[in-house]
């Protein structure tokens, strides 16, 4: 899989603004934001798609939404609520292909989204 923008900010290749790191996750805010907060949770693994997620991926996965929560909660939107989104190929809307969970807030989102 060839390298994505995103493995560059894990490597702090390029700047990003960072909100959470640990050895699995890393957290930025989005550089074209779509709600009030708007930030994403990736992987440090490299994975292309939802449709590459492996048995082996299963904690790695999971902990995304937990630290997207645990995000929520620090920035003070858990409690009104948000959204959390992973776009999958041309049609979901993925431009980066390396995972990612958007996690969208601070305003009442419309829904369907589009
Ligand atoms: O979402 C990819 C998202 O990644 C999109 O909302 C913009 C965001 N993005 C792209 N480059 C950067 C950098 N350098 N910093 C922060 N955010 C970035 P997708 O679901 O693949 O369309």
């Amino acid at each position: 899989m060839s390298e994505t923008i995103f493995t560059k900010i894990i490597n702090r290749e390029i700047p990003a603004d960072i909100l959470y790191e640990d050895d699995v996750c890393l957290a930025f805010r989005d550089v074209n934001p779509q709600a009030p907060i708007h930030f994403l949770v990736i992987p440090k693994k490299a994975i292309a798609t939802i449709n590459d997620i492996k048995e082996e991926d299963r904690e790695v996965v999971g902990h995304l939404s937990m630290i997207a929560a645990k995000i929520a909660d620090d920035l003070g939107i858990a409690d009104e609520g948000y959204r959390t989104v992973m776009n999958c190929n041309e049609f979901g809307g993925q431009s980066v292909y390396h995972i990612h969970l958007h996690v969208l807030g601070g305003k009442l989102l419309g829904w369907p989204p589009y």
